[in-house]
């Protein structure tokens, strides 16, 4: 037996993985909860399709009535309830969004490009390789949580994944067969050259014979997919082709795509992580967390209807702390996607603990009210046995379908319902475990990324502390240290990125006094000496913090010793904490000295610094 199959996830009310009988959501509902009522027989439950309720459904304690898709989001919500003895909720209940996707960074070697739980779950040696028995269970992990669309392919479009829709169409159709039964759509990242492979001279947007190229494209990719999600693209971004290549822009790139593919409902996410990364360090007027608003909001109203455009939520990328992205505010005629990373590429690998729901909650509070039209989260999924690394990863995956769903939900409610699904801990011991889970982004950010300081990290990998590894790199990440003081200056007597934003933010932004203090040097640049509001000097801060988030990441894990997990989880999740404890030091250690090297300021408290 595979060993991923023993392996707990929250699927663990369900005794068994669901077999291949079933073609559509319905069935899977009724496969998964016959299942469900033969280990619970004082429960009993009726399924109620009604065709025009597409993703919505409502529960009563014997039924699940719901649309075509709905039926299996409300089958599952009833089991995890029932399951959890708390109450159903009550009313029809929708989905926020309509899409609500997944975005594989995978590659067709096998490698996932920020994967931190193994190889990938679909591809190897540069084809399709998978267990369908897995993938089946992939299905359900993300119907269970509501996600509806999954990008199977990483968007740096590589060979040979140019041929997922060409050559090897007909796998990527039998693939997508698998799903179906899920409610899970399929959706490619397409090389914006495709034309150029497949025989072109120019994959100039505005050609005539360009055009023609991706219509007939797209009716055969439709042909074979009916259901095909759409396009995702990475156009003119970290050297990946795009309209500037043959001087056009963006919205006439975006749109020549989904002009091809609207007379199938396709779609095309058309990411905004644009931005020049072969800058100059020596450069101090060009500001990358500029770039993208610079770029796009001027486009703004030019977009087709079925154009989505992919906005990662802060302007420079993934970052432990960052304000949201100033094209929330400014875009106000475009679809706009909000794009997370699930992958802890800077967020500690899958290493160091991170539970990201309440970074979450935090864009809700900024995000103006009906601008975000999709979402989508880059895959912390891989093919260790426990699919994402550390056990707790899982986590966030779980969470993101809830929020998905229902921006509105609960960090805390939504990380117990996670623990009290996939491990039967006592009351105590899961409280423990949501409280480590509730922690984990703030110690993590106060050992590396104190007061909005991003990108003190290794180059290349992203793990581990070297705030010398991108001051002297092409790519726009500075934190403009010396013997003065640290941060970039980006008020208005700066670069002034806070132009990018609206009242009241702008003003919020702009004044050090009044900026939250988490992002107070993302904004600003200050001396060693500056007071911050509770009167300790901004140095003594950064040292606190510092030795504040390694003591608490030590803690965190004389706490996850406490808990009675099954193995191997436990072992699993100490490795890591150990592994988290010693990272941590060395981030306190790193920084402390540098910034003592630099300031000639010893800590008030005597404490080792080298
Ligand atoms: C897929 C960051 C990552 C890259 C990633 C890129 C993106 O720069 O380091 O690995 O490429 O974001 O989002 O396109």
């Amino acid at each position: 037996m595979d060993a991923w199959k023993t392996r707990k996830t929250w699927l663990n009310m369900f005794s068994r993985l669901p077999g291949e009988a079933a073609r559509t959501p319905e069935e899977t509902a009724r496969a998964e909860l016959n299942c469900f009522l033969e280990s619970h027989p004082e429960e009993s439950c009726t399924l109620s399709v009604r065709e025009d309720m597409g993703e919505d459904y409502i529960l009563t304690d014997t039924g699940v009535t719901g649309g075509s898709a709905g039926i299996l989001y409300g089958a599952y919500r009833w089991m995890a309830c029932r399951a959890l003895r708390v109450p159903l909720p009550s009313g029809k209940q929708s989905p926020a969004c309509a899409l609500r996707m997944l975005n594989a960074w995978d590659n067709m070697d096998g490698t996932i490009e920020r994967g931190y739980a193994g190889r990938s779950l679909w591809f190897e040696g540069g084809r399709f390789s998978y267990d369908p028995a897995r993938i089946r269970q992939l299905g359900r992990m993300l119907a269970s949580v509501g996600i509806n669309v999954l990008c199977l392919n990483n968007v740096n479009v590589r060979e040979p994944a140019q041929g997922l829709i060409s050559e090897t169409l007909d796998e990527l159709a039998s693939f997508a067969a698998l799903l179906r039964p899920f409610a899970v759509r399929l959706m490619v990242a397409v090389d914006f050259a495709q034309p150029v492979r497949e025989g072109l001279d120019t994959a100039d947007p505005l050609s005539p014979e360009v055009q023609r190229f991706w219509a007939e494209k797209a009716k055969k990719v439709w042909e074979a997919i009916p259901d095909l999600a759409g396009f995702l693209v990475k156009a003119d971004s970290e050297h990946r082709p795009g309209p500037h290549t043959y001087g056009r822009d963006h919205a006439d790139g975006a749109n020549m795509l989904a002009r091809a593919v609207a007379p199938y409902g396709g779609v095309i996410l058309w990411r905004a992580f644009v931005y020049n990364c072969l800058q100059d360090w020596r450069d101090q007027k060009t500001d990358r967390p500029k770039a993208a608003y610079a770029l796009y909001q001027p486009m703004d109203g030019r977009f087709c209807e079925n154009v989505i455009l992919q906005v990662k939520n802060g302007p420079y990328d993934f970052q432990v702390r960052e304000p949201l992205s100033p094209l929330f505010y400014g875009m106000e005629h475009t679809r706009l996607a909000l794009e997370v990373q699930l992958a802890q590429e800077y967020t500690g690998h899958q290493i160091d603990l991170y539970y990201m729901a309440p970074m979450w909650e935090e864009l809700r509070a900024e995000m103006p009210a009906g601008s975000v039209a999709a979402v989508a989260a880059v895959t912390n999924l891989g093919r260790d046995d426990n699919w994402t690394g550390h056990p707790f990863a899982a986590a966030n995956l779980f969470a993101y379908g809830r929020f998905a769903w229902d921006p509105a939900s609960d960090a805390e409610a939504v990380a117990r319902e996670w623990a009290a699904l996939s491990y039967a801990l006592d009351e105590s011991q899961r409280e423990t475990l949501v409280s480590l889970l509730m922690s984990s982004r703030a110690i993590y950010e106060q050992y590396t990324a104190n007061l909005g300081l991003d990108w003190m990290i290794e180059p290349g990998h992203h793990y581990g502390p070297n705030p010398y590894g991108y001051e002297f790199s092409p790519w726009g990440t500075y934190n403009r240290a010396d013997r003065f003081g640290v941060g970039v200056d980006r008020t208005s007597r700066g670069t002034d990125y806070v132009g990018q934003y609206p009242a009241p933010w702008r003003e919020l932004y702009e004044d050090p006094e009044k900026c939250p203090e988490k992002l107070l040097l993302f904004f600003h640049r200050l001396s060693y000496g500056h007071l911050m509001a509770d009167g300790r000097t901004l140095i003594q801060r950064l040292y606190d913090d510092h030795f504040e988030g390694a003591r608490r990441a030590e803690e965190l894990s004389q706490k996850l010793n406490t808990l009675d997990l099954p193995e191997p989880d436990r072992k699993e999740a100490l490795e890591r904490a150990a592994l988290q404890v010693k990272n941590a030091r060395e981030w306190r250690d790193v920084l402390n000295t540098f910034f003592f090297r630099f300031s000639g300021v010893p800590d008030a408290h005597g404490r080792t610094i080298y």
